[in-house]
């Protein structure tokens, strides 16, 4: 029976959450504001982000529900909404930004639950045009934190490049569950 893989993907304002789902959506993606009700900060009332959605039909009638949702913890009220059920993360970096390697760290100290239950992938974006931090910088910060998980330098506007993470993503999915793989039942 086919099933449907929940992804989502993670980054800061800017880090390309939204250019690439609709990269690779085969339907019309979703991006709309949803109002923070969550009220923690009351000065964060009137506070609008951006949730994505998309979805990815594979070849063998499987789908991927690609989420985007904005990586600061304000924004934790969404997360819980949109993850459960999710199988796959994907960390999209900024490398333009002040500290590229802190947003990096703060994903990983956020999601810690989630991904102790699903496998992850970090792109990195902007790389052509800001070298530094380079990947060996990335690559050290997961090793501290004793995680593997696959990181790319990706320009997410590049429908392949979005394919690779994709690919990654589904391949770490399949190795850990061959048998049962561990999705919600499409239509479910
Ligand atoms: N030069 C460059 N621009 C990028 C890259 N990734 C994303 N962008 C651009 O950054 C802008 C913000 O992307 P968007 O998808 O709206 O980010 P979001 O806030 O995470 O949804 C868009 O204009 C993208 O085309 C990259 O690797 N290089
Ligand atoms: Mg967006």
């Amino acid at each position: 029976m086919p099933s449907a893989y929940k992804l989502l993907f993670v980054g800061s304002m800017g880090a390309g959450k939204t250019t690439a789902i609709a990269r690779v959506s085969d339907i019309p993606p979703i991006s709309t504001d949803v109002a923070n009700t969550a009220r923690t900060e009351h000065d964060k009332a009137t506070t609008t982000v951006a949730l994505d959605y998309g979805q990815c039909d594979l070849p063998d009638g499987n789908k991927l529900l690609l989420y985007g949702v904005p990586g600061q913890s304000r924004f934790q009220f969404m997360w819980r909404i949109v993850a459960r059920g999710v199988v796959g993360l994907v960390f999209l970096v900024d490398n333009s930004r002040p500290d590229p390697c802190g947003d990096l760290r703060g994903f990983l100290t956020e999601f810690a639950e989630l991904l102790a239950h699903t496998v992850a992938v970090v792109g990195v974006g902007r790389m052509e045009t800001h070298p530094s931090p380079p990947m060996d910088a990335y690559y050290a910060l997961l090793q501290e934190r004793g995680l593997t998980m696959p990181v790319f330098a990706v320009d997410v506007r590049e429908r392949e490049d979005v394919l690779l993470l994709l690919d990654v993503l589904f391949h770490q999915i399949e190795a850990v569950t061959p048998d049962a793989p561990a999705a919600e039942e499409a239509g479910a």
